[in-house]
């Protein structure tokens, strides 16, 4: 341990630049370079508790593969870029802006960000297009992501942001975990609910997911529900909560409105109905609602088995209603609490990085909202464009269709993370400028650039982010960017300055930007204006909705607490939510269902964490996993090539037998591109239908077949050879 301590310069604290649960970190900085990550013990959100990813930071940060300079491509069938100054490139971007605004207008420029991004950086690129350039089209990887839970809240809460905080989780006695693989993906939150249950034996965790995970192996109740039937299983948990008198007759008369249409839709779903459009027993259905009405307080998790669907919003309503049937929320240990996915997804709600929404939970339709973001950005109103702009899918298929010229693509990596890459990839070829901001290149997304633009990343830039539970943490900069690269708002802002909008773009500092924005938030649900840069340094991370300038910020507060909701007459709305199968479903071609979803110790597309050979060790390589009767019937052999088609594309990977999975589906982690592999990509296969609200795609279903790949010999060695090859290749960045 002392060697470590005397092997650091400086300590910093600052936030896992990982997923939302936005864990405190504390970073030992030496010969700038970041050389060991440890938990922050003084975090209020997570006291030192961090998972195994952020370890490996240092090994992911400073590689070979880091872009260094800006570059113009030079030519495209040759894929050979040159080295230009930022002032060169910027001029050559701005050149062919102003061409299209005047051919085209501003709707045929698209902006595509990122829940990586900080506050600051969303919020410069946000000004740029809704407020200066004229066009709503800034969507981020969030739309993939958050994009049904948003609408659920705001829908039914009158605001988006998940109502309690971590703390309730030590308050709770029944946990509902539905879409969520919380031991993989939110491990911090995940290890504090078993911490929990260890001491109160009698707390009760029920899980809902199509494969027997690690969070399910947790559970006292686990309902192995076939893919996208969550709203016809919430609809009859209501049935049942409503049947057996476990409702809150006096929350639903004080504080809610529209329960009549919510239990006329609930008393169609009796569980022996639902039981056979879930696939579960009725008796499994019955006791889930019973834990959940029995209990004291009941806390519910979920992420993107609810939200990444064509019923998400349904979903969400269908989680809501438990909660508001129940009258568990806004009181301790109660409540419906969506994970964030990204570390600053939340800030990006609150900046309003989706193309229907302005800083400051406003909305792009309301005309009261776009006078007061004018009046902010001194800009007249008539810039702000009155109609939501592009989301992510319709934002791809329309440069695909030639609509969009200009694509600026930043902290994401879409031809990996959307759905059905061959889209991706056309929209990507047809469009007339492609701009990718990134830490790193090559990557699936920078082939296709014909600028590259070299992005500053976690620990080179300052910032702030908030996490899942509204908590604010500021993001130091602790070393040097490598070669000319810049932090995400900087580049923005310079490109504002060049485009003729001097003094609006002309920040100094991410302090400066930080607070022009916090006035966007004055007097909203969110309410952080009196928080600065250096209140963040002083007093450390803040929780909104507390924070003014006398009261710290620093307790945990619930949202609504006084069971008063931002909505016109102060009630809380319940919904009808119907149940659809998904888009896709199995037919005779395509006969299983194919899911999809992320590894404990891999990061989205592998930029970073596929860097790390202690994280790639477990799992090198991408895999399928199916049921052993599915095996049988599709001649698939354990570890041996399968062949995965759907309406859209191929992948090829070894199998997993595993009766962990229900029959008739299937699952791939999307980790992997083509970049790896033409073939190993998860989403060379699914589709981009989209929820018609929430404009989110449905990732985790699409009808697939699969059969086996027998290699010859000779590919057989190929392939050892190409595995030994990649291995060696993703050491070496190092
Ligand atoms: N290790 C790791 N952690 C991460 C990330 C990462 O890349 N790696 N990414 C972060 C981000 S951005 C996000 S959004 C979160 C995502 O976190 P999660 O949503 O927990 O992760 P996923 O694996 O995408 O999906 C969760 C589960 O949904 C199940 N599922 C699929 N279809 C259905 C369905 O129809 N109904 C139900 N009830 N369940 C279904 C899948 O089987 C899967 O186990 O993780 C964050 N944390
Ligand atoms: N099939 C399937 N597909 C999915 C999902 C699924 O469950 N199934 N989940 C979806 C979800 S929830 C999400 S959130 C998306 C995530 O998908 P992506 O956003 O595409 O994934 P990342 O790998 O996190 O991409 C971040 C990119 O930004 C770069 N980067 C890192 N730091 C910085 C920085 O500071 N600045 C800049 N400019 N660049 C930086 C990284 O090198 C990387 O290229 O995937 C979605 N796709
Ligand atoms: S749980 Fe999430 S935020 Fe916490 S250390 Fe792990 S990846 Fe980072
Ligand atoms: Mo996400």
């Amino acid at each position: 341990m002392s060697t470590a301590k005397q092997a650091v310069d400086q300590w910093h604290k600052t936030q896992c630049p990982y997923c939302g649960v936005g864990c405190g970190l504390t970073v030992g900085a030496k010969n700038n370079r970041v050389v060991k990550v440890k938990g922050d013990a003084t975090h209020p959100s997570t006291k030192g508790m961090i998972c195994k990813k952020p370890i490996f930071l240092p090994e992911s940060l400073k590689t070979q593969d880091r872009l260094h300079y800006p570059q113009i491509r030079v030519h495209q069938d040759l894929n050979m870029f040159m080295r230009a100054s930022w002032d060169e490139t910027m001029n050559h971007i701005g050149a062919k802006f102003k061409q299209v605004l005047q051919d085209h207008g501003p709707d045929a420029i698209a902006f595509y960000g990122s829940g990586q991004f900080s506050t600051e950086d969303y919020y410069v690129a946000n000004k740029l297009a809704k407020g200066f350039l004229g066009t709503n089209n800034f969507d981020a990887n969030s739309r993939l992501c958050m994009g049904s839970a948003v609408v659920g809240y705001a829908s039914m809460l009158g605001s988006d942001g998940p109502p309690p905080s971590y703390s309730d989780i030590e308050l709770a006695d029944c946990f509902f975990l539905i879409g969520t693989n919380t031991a993989a993906c939110h491990p911090v939150v995940f290890n504090r609910i078993k911490k929990h249950k260890k001491k109160n034996p009698d707390v009760k965790i029920i899980v809902v997911d199509p494969r027997r995970t690690k969070t399910a192996d947790a559970a006292d109740l686990h309902l192995s529900i076939k893919p996208g039937s969550d709203v016809a299983l919430l609809n009859s948990m209501l049935y049942v909560l409503m049947t057996e008198q476990l409702i809150d007759e006096q929350f639903i008369a004080e504080h809610t409105e529209r329960f009549d249409e919510a239990m006329a839709n609930g008393m169609l779903w009796p569980p022996e109905k639902a039981a056979e459009v879930c696939g579960v027993t009725a008796d499994e259905i019955r006791q889930a609602a019973r834990m959940f009405g029995q209990s004291s307080a009941a806390l519910s998790f979920w992420s993107m088995g609810v939200n990444q669907s064509t019923v998400g919003v349904a979903k969400n309503h269908g989680i809501i209603n438990l909660h508001l049937a129940t009258g568990k929320i806004g009181t301790p240990g109660n409540g419906p609490f969506s994970l964030t996915g990204q570390p600053n997804a939340m800030g990006g709600r609150e900046v309003g990085g989706l193309s229907h929404l302005l800083p400051g939970y406003r909305l792009v339709v309301n005309e009261t909202h776009r006078q007061e973001a004018a009046d902010l950005w001194g800009v007249p109103v008539q810039n702000i464009n009155t109609k939501p702009g592009k989301a992510a899918i319709e934002m791809f298929k329309a440069a695909a269709a030639g609509e969009i010229k200009i694509l600026w693509i930043a902290c994401t990596n879409p031809v990996v993370s959307m759905p059905d890459t061959d889209t991706v990839e056309a929209a990507l070829r047809r469009a007339e400028l492609v701009i990718v901001q990134d830490a790193y290149h090559p990557t699936d997304t920078t082939k296709f650039a014909h600028v590259l633009l070299p992005a500053a990343q976690f620990s080179e830039r300052e910032g702030v982010m908030t996490n899942s539970e509204r908590r604010i943490t500021y993001l130091p900069k602790m070393v040097d960017p490598p070669g000319e690269a810049l932090p995400d708002w900087e580049i923005f802002a310079r490109f504002g300055r060049e485009m003729g909008y001097l003094g609006d773009f002309s920040y100094e500092t991410a302090a400066d930007v930080f607070a022009e924005f916090v006035q966007f938030t004055e007097g909203r649900v969110c309410d952080y204006s009196t928080v600065t840069h250096d209140r963040l340094i002083q007093e450390g991370p803040l929780q909104w909705p507390v924070i003014d300038s006398q009261n710290k910020g620093q307790g945990d507060t619930g949202l609504y607490t006084d069971l008063k909701f931002p909505t016109p007459n102060g009630r809380a709305k319940f919904f009808p939510p119907k149940h659809a199968m998904p888009h896709e479903v199995a037919d005779e071609t395509y006969p299983l269902v194919l899911t999809t979803g992320r590894l404990a110790n891999q990061w989205h597309t592998m930029t970073r964490t596929g860097k790390s050979a202690s994280l790639l060790k477990g799992e090198p390589k991408p895999f399928i996993e199916i049921h052993p009767a599915d095996a049988e019937k599709y001649k698939i052999e354990r570890n041996k090539m399968v062949r995965i088609v759907s309406r859209r594309g191929v992948a090829v990977v070894p199998a997993r037998i595993t009766n962990a999975i229900r029959e008739g589906t299937v699952f791939m982690p999307f980790h992997w591109g083509r970049l790896q592999g033409y073939n190993l990509s998860a989403n060379n296969l699914t589709n981009d239908a989209v929820d018609p609200i929430s404009q989110e795609p449905e990732l985790k279903a699409c009808a697939v077949s699969v059969s086996p790949v027998w290699l010859s010999d000779f590919e057989e060695r190929m392939e050892k050879a190409s595995q030994t090859e990649k291995k060696t290749e993703l050491i070496a960045g190092d």
